[in-house]
Parts: structure tokens; sequence; C-alpha cells
């Protein structure tokens, strides 16, 4: 059964991680900076070389295409992300859009051509660490999110994607909403422990689970923290961090799938000797089940607001973003669970605990994942690691869902 290289697939994304590397071993290539703007330029020359045809669509989604003989029908797509968290790992994102240009260079050494057309995506901002709401590249690309809020949308320099496309070189002209494509696959590593734990070296991904992002913003009063008595105080530090382990109790109010994280936490004008007067926190709520995930909102701001109550203080909640369950395509899902039988690997069904642009590819076309499996499960992490069987492995799945799907002619 044909394979893909691992060896030149491992090479890739070790070369890869080099762009915004970090003296730890992770990658750093926040979206649309220069470091995201040289990984692109090293992926658009690697596609350029395979015979593939580059181009930019306005929000700065990047496309290479694999010319079909049928090609005016819709494109087989597969891809995922450049962009990094902050200290991010060498396979988030980027396993999926290498594992997919693996494909394409499997298919011409085979001198395999496919009816359909073959586009690799690689989608602006996923990771949702430097621009808001995460996934902004393929919601724009969907229609999910306008255009023009997506350009406005600013980062905490206040730079908005725009400037920040025009400065990379990413403003391109390609149409947003794009053309529906025939069918999406993503393939990523798991980002947690199920399929090591399990032994298991394919998740087949069935779907994934609903996200919540609001903003929390806590005031109290300002005052001088070596006169003003213990009593008197309306401090929003210690409100706020009542609210962090009334967070962590909600948790285990809906374990074991309930998923509660206070990422960013900022005091506005901090200084020690004064008493924090203006907080903000993020919150970031997963659960499987929207209507769990709907309670555990529900629930957060009563206690919140008890808190605040009780501490006389002003707590304000606002949903930042809505991300509900999504299932994914039961015939792309088939595809890849065909192509996992046919190669003949143990594999097992799994819903995404992380958020991935298939998750908005889903509402658009058919779509399905394949997930690997990552070290220790740890994801957004420096640390983060995979093995090179398993990297192997994944990039043969996704070549024979694709091919099943794409349709390979016969010379
Ligand atoms: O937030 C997520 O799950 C993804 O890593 N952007
Ligand atoms: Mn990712
Ligand atoms: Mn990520």
């Amino acid at each position: 059964m044909l394979k893909i290289d691992g060896q030149r697939l491992w090479a890739s994304l070790m070369e890869m991680a080099k762009v915004g590397g970090t003296p730890a071993g992770g990658c750093r290539r926040l979206a649309l900076t220069k470091e995201d703007a040289a990984g692109r330029a090293l992926f658009s020359q690697w596609c350029v070389a395979a015979g593939m045809t580059v181009s930019v669509d306005r929000i700065g989604n990047l496309f290479a295409r694999r010319a079909g003989l049928d090609d005016d029908a819709p494109a087989v797509a597969s891809g995922s992300h450049l962009d990094t968290q902050p200290e991010g790992g060498r396979f988030d994102g980027v396993y999926g859009v290498l594992a997919a240009l693996e494909v394409v260079r499997t298919l011409n050494d085979a001198n395999i051509r496919t009816r359909k057309p073959i586009e690799i995506v690689v989608w602006t901002n996923e990771e949702g660490a430097r621009f808001t709401p995460a996934m902004l590249g393929s919601a724009t690309f969907t229609g999910a999110i306008p255009l023009e809020t997506a350009l406005q949308t600013r980062d905490a320099a206040n730079v908005t994607v725009a400037d920040a496309l025009s400065a990379t070189g990413y403003d391109g002209a390609r149409a947003v909403p794009g053309i529906a494509f025939d069918a999406y696959f993503e393939a990523h590593i798991e980002q947690g422990p199920v399929l090591e734990e399990s032994g298991i070296p394919i998740g087949v991904v069935t779907g994934g689970q609903a996200i919540r992002w609001l903003d929390v913003r806590v005031r109290g009063q300002a005052a001088h923290a070596g006169t003003t008595p213990m009593k008197y105080r309306r401090d929003a530090l210690f409100a706020s961090a009542d609210m962090a382990s009334a967070l962590e109790h909600l948790a285990k109010d809906f374990a074991p799938r309930g998923l509660v994280t206070i990422g960013e936490w900022h005091i506005r004008n901090a200084s020690r000797n004064t008493i924090a007067a203006d907080l903000t926190f993020t919150v970031d709520l997963r659960h499987p089940d929207d209507a769990q995930i709907a309670s555990m909102h529900a629930l957060l701001c009563e206690r919140f607001e008890a808190i605040a109550a009780k501490r006389g203080l002003s707590v304000e909640i606002s949903p930042h973003w809505i991300s509900p369950s999504t299932p994914f395509d039961p015939a792309c899902i088939t595809a890849v669970a065909e192509a996992v039988q046919a190669l003949g690997y143990p594999n097992q069904r799994i819903v995404s605990g992380a958020g991935h642009d298939a998750i908005n590819l889903a509402k658009y076309c058919p779509t399905a994942m394949i997930f690997i499996p990552c070290v220790d499960g740890l994801s957004h992490n420096e640390a983060e690691d995979a093995l090179p069987e398993d990297v192997s492995r994944g990039a043969d799945v996704l070549l024979h869902a694709m091919l099943s799907r794409a349709g390979q002619v016969k010379h």
C-alpha cells in the first residue's frame, strides 16, 4: 500500500521548527509576526518546489493548489496552522500543514494524478494567542466572522489584523468567504493523553467539543496598602482570587469532562502599595455537551456575582467567543476510518478537546480530522513532542483519506 516518506516529513518538521525556534526547543511564531511570515515563506517555497501554485486571501489564509484532472471540481483540502502559542511546540498546527505537503510530495513521487484538485491551507491566527478569537482566519473564510470585523481586530499592542497583514505582506487578494471545498481533512496531534495512555496510534476524530471564552472585569476601590484596615477594603485582587477558586470548584461540579482555565490576569495600574481596584481575567470553558457548558456558564455568573456582592465590588462577565460542540461529517469520518483499516493501524474514535480550524470548516463543507498521540499528552508547551512513527502513520492515513475523496486517476 502506498505510504508517505516519513523521514522527509520529519526533516521538514525539524526544519520548520527552526523558524521562531526558542532556546528551550519550542517555537514562537505568533500570528502575522515576522517569524510567522518566515514560516509561511518556507512552506510556500516547498509547495512551489512540489509543483503547486500559491495564493493568499484577504485575511491572509495561504493556499497551495495541486491541479486535478477535473480542475473545476471543488478541491479536496487539508492543512492547519503555522502560528504558535507564545511558548509553543514543534507540532501543534505545523504537523497538519506539513503532513498535507507530504501527501502531495508522495503523490508526485508516485506520479499519481487526482480527479479533483488538492489544496493545502495555512489558516491565519488559529491560536488566538495574539488576536482573538482563535481560528480567526478559517472563521472569516467560512463567513462566520465578517471580513471587516476580522481586519479591525486588535492585539494587546493595539495593532489591527489589517496592519499586521500588510506589514507581513499577507494582505492577499483572494476573496472571502472562500469557495467551499469538496472536503477538508486536518491531521493534528491530540494535545491530550488519551491516545498515548491507550497505546493507540490513530484517533478518528468525530467532532469538537464546545468552547466558551469569557472576559471578566472586577472593580473595587484603590486605597493605601498601609493605612486601610482590611475590613474597609474593596480589593479586586482578593475578590478575583475567590472567583478563581470558585471556578476550579465549578470544574469539579462538572467533572470529568468540564474544563476551566484562567490564562490571562491583568491588574490595571498595578502598584505594590496600592490595593488593586481594577482587574481583568479571561475564562476558557470546555465541555463536549452544549447544555452542560451553558449550565457551567450560568453557574459561573451566579457564583462570581455573589462573591462580588458579598465584598462590595462589581463584576462584569462578557462572552468573548462561543463555539458550540461540532460533529464532523459521517462520510469523511468513514473515509478516515477506512484508510486506517486498510493500513491496519490500531485506532479509536475521539472527540477533540482542542479547537481547530476544522471546527469552522465543519460548518462549511464535509470535514473530519485525524489525531496522532503526543508525548505525555503535552501541548502549548515548548517540550511538546511526538514519535516519528506516529507522525508517519498519521500522514499515511491522511494520504488515503484524501485519495479516496479526490479520486485517483489511472494512467
Ligand atoms: O484553543 C484551542 O483549543 C486551540 O489550541 N486554538
Ligand atoms: Mn492547533
Ligand atoms: Mn494550539
